[in-house]
């Protein structure tokens, strides 16, 4: 097996949660078009882009959006999402996370992220961590998202390692067949422990400390 040199943390799900923002946020807009939505679809929505997300919200949709109109529906939730963002704060990190990532930065790993959101830095700067990672490979610098590994391969880049050195570690499916794809071992924690393709399934972050090659 190679040696892990860098890892890569997906952010929403795995290094703090806003699925609950996200879920308020597309259900004010739903609730204005008149189109069914809970939580069970909001699950459905976990590591996918803004606008596949949107994609299926409206599959309950009673007739046909444009794509002016979807841009403006997206640009509608991301408003209302960015305004909820302000909630957060460095108490959103927990001891756990913050606590395993130091230790896994004493031990040397170049730390980076990997997330399909355009609001990646905002949600890094509210919850304290603006600045710590070594890369931020995000939706703001990809043209294709998770299952598609581009990422993910960026933040190997950016960390100037191959894939086959770098542990991704993921909380959604879509996620876990991106870190396939790529070549890279992963970690799965949540619903992406199940996961077929998942190297090292955790229960909870501190788990990463035991991966026996860490
Ligand atoms: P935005 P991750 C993902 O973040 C979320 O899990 C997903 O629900 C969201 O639709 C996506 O980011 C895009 O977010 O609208 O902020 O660009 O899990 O890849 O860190
Ligand atoms: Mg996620």
């Amino acid at each position: 097996m190679d040696t892990i040199r860098a890892i890569i943390f997906d952010l929403d799900g795995v290094i703090c949660f806003t699925d609950n923002y996200h879920y308020q946020a597309w259900k004010e807009l739903a609730d204005a078009e008149g189109i069914y939505f809970d939580e069970k679809i909001n699950g459905r929505l976990r590591g996918v882009s803004r606008m596949e997300s949107l994609d299926i919200i409206l599959e309950r949709a009673s007739r046909c959006y444009t794509q002016e109109e979807k841009e403006q529906l997206a640009t509608r939730k991301n408003e209302s999402y960015v305004r909820l963002l302000e909630k957060m704060s460095p108490r959103d990190l927990s001891d756990e996370v913050k606590n395993t990532l130091d230790t896994l930065r004493q031990r040397g790993y170049k730390l980076a992220i990997g997330s399909s959101s355009k609001n990646t830095k905002k949600i890094l700067k509210q919850i304290g961590l603006d600045g710590y990672f070594d890369a931020v490979s995000d939706g703001t610098n990809i043209t294709k998202s998770k299952p598609d590994p581009e990422v993910f391969i960026k933040a190997a880049e950016m960390v100037e390692e191959k894939p086959e050195n770098c542990l991704v570690v993921e909380d959604a499916l879509a996620g876990i067949d991106a870190a396939y794809a790529g070549g890279f071992i992963s970690a799965g924690i949540g619903d992406a422990a199940s996961h077929k393709y998942v190297t090292y399934p955790i229960h909870t972050f501190s788990d990463l400390l035991s991966i026996d090659k860490l």
